[in-house]
C-alpha cells in the first residue's frame, strides 16, 4: 500500500468530511481520533485492546524515543512499529512541540534548538535534518515536521518570527526526508494572530505537503478562539488533504473540530484522566473514586458496551482505585478510548445522513464532557 487520501462524503451542513486514508500499513475512515502511544505504548493498552476497539493509527513521539531508549535500539529493533508489535499504522510527532514544553533550557536558532533532556539533564541538538533522520529511523507511516511551538499568549512580532523559521524548517525536512514508505506533514503555526494562521496556511499549502498538521492550538487559549482559528486556516489548505489538529481530543473538540473540517486528532486527555480515575461516559464525567459509587453496582456507562462496562461494575472500579490497583488504570482508560471512538462513530453517522448539527445539540445536552 502507498499513501493517499480521498475525501468519500462532503457535509451539507458544515466543513466535515467523511474520508479515506491509506497508509503503507491500514486504511483508515476519517475523520480518526489517535490514540497517544508517548514513549511506544498507549499507556495502559496492549496492542490487542486497541486493535479490539478498532483503532488503526496510533502517535509516538519523537522527543521521548530519541533521549530513551534511543534512535540506536529503535533502528535495531526494525523501526517502532516492530519494537512495539503495532502492526497498524503509526504516525510520529516531531518533538516540535516537546522540546518547548518539556526540555529545558532550550536556546532556539535558526539551525534548530538545542536543549537538555528532562531525564538527564544530557545535552542535545535538534535541527530539521536531525529530526527526519530519527523519524525516519522511527519509520512510522506519517512523520510530522519540525516545527516551533509558542506559548499562549505570544507576542506578534514574536510569533511571526517564529512562524516564518518554521517554514524555513518545513521546507528543509522536506528537502532531507527520503524514505519512500514516509510521508512527512508539514506543521502550521501563527498563534492565535488570523493574519499569521493564513499566512502560514498559504505558505505550507504551496510547499505540496500529503497532509497538514493545524499546530500551536490547545496551549491555553480560550476554545472560542482556537476554534476561530481553525475557521481561518482550514479553507486555505487543499480540499484533498487531510487536516490534523494536534493535540486536540475532548468529545466536544472532536464535534466543533470535525464540523470545521478536521480529518485527524489526538490527545493524552482520555488516556491521561483515566489513569486519575476519571470517565467519559454518555451521561457526563464519572469521577470514580467518589463515595456515592461504593455500593454502585451498575455499570461505570449503562450505555456502552465496551469490556470494562459489560464485565465490571461502578463500585469494583472504585475499589480498585482506592486500592491504588493498576487494574483500575486500565479498565478506566479502555473504557475512555472505546468511548471516544464510539463519539467518532456518532460524529461520521451525522456526517453520511446529514444530521450532523442535531446529534451534536443532542450530545451535548445530554454529556457536557
Ligand atoms: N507542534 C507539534 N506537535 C504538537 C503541537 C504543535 O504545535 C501541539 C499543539 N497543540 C500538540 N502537539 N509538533
Ligand atoms: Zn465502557
Amino acid at each position: 500500500m502507498g499513501f493517499s487520501f480521498t475525501v468519500k462524503h462532503a457535509s451539507q451542513e458544515n466543513r466535515g468530511r467523511i474520508g479515506l486514508l491509506e497508509t503503507f500499513h491500514s486504511r483508515i475512515e476519517t475523520p480518526v481520533f489517535m490514540p497517544v502511544g508517548t514513549q511506544g505504548t498507549v499507556k495502559a493498552m496492549t496492542v490487542d485492546d486497541l486493535r479490539a476497539i478498532g483503532f488503526q493509527l496510533i502517535l509516538g513521539n519523537t522527543y521521548h524515543l530519541y533521549l530513551r531508549p534511543g534512535l540506536d535500539i529503535v533502528s535495531e529493533a526494525g523501526g517502532l512499529r516492530r519494537f512495539a508489535n503495532w502492526p497498524e499504522s503509526l504516525l510520529t510527532d516531531s518533538g516540535g512541540f516537546q522540546v518547548f514544553s518539556l526540555a529545558k533550557l532550550n536556546k532556539v536558532t535558526e539551525q534548530g534548538v538545542n536543549f537538555r533532556s528532562h531525564i538527564d539533564g544530557s545535552s542535545h541538538l535538534f535541527t530539521p535534518e536531525r529530526v527526519m533522520e530519527i523519524e525516519m529511523g522511527l519509520g512510522a507511516d506519517i512523520a510530522m515536521a519540525f516545527d516551533i511551538c509558542l506559548p499562549y499568549p505570544s507576542n506578534f512580532q514574536v510569533a511571526k518570527e517564529a512562524m516564518e523559521r518554521t517554514h524555513r524548517w518545513a521546507e528543509r525536512c522536506l528537502k532531507a526526508h527520503h524514505r519512500p514508505d514516509q510521508v512527512v506533514f508539514g506543521i502550521v503555526q501563527g498563534v492565535t494572530y488570523r493574519e499569521l494562521r493564513e499566512e502560514s496556511a498559504r505558505t505550507l499549502a504551496s510547499l505540496g505537503f500529503p497532509g497538514y498538521g493545524i499546530g500551536g492550538l490547545s496551549v491555553g487559549e480560550p476554545k472560542p478562539l482556537m476554534y476561530e482559528m481553525l475557521d481561518y486556516t482550514v479553507p486555505l489548505l487543499p480540499e484533498e488533504k487531510p487536516r490534523y489538529l494536534m493535540g486536540v481530543g475532548s468529545p466536544d473538540a472532536l464535534w466543533e473540530g470535525v464540523a470545521r473540517g478536521i480529518d485527524m486528532f489526538d490527545c493524552v486527555f482520555p488516556t491521561r484522566i483515566a489513569r486519575n480515575g476519571t470517565a467519559l461516559t454518555s451521561l457526563g464525567r464519572v469521577i470514580v473514586r467518589d463515595a456515592r459509587y461504593a455500593r454502585d453496582f451498575s455499570p461505570l456507562d449503562p450505555n456502552c458496551q465496551c469490556k470494562t462496562c459489560t464485565e465490571y461494575t461502578r463500585a469494583y472500579l472504585r475499589h480498585l482505585f482506592k486500592a491504588g490497583e493498576i487494574l483500575g488504570a486500565h479498565l478506566v482508560t479502555y473504557h475512555n478510548l472505546y468511548f471516544l471512538k464510539q463519539v467518532m462513530e456518532e460524529i461520521k453517522l451525522g456526517l453520511r445522513t446529514g444530521t450532523f448539527e442535531e446529534r451534536k445539540a443532542e450530545f451535548f445536552a445530554r454529556c457536557a464532557n
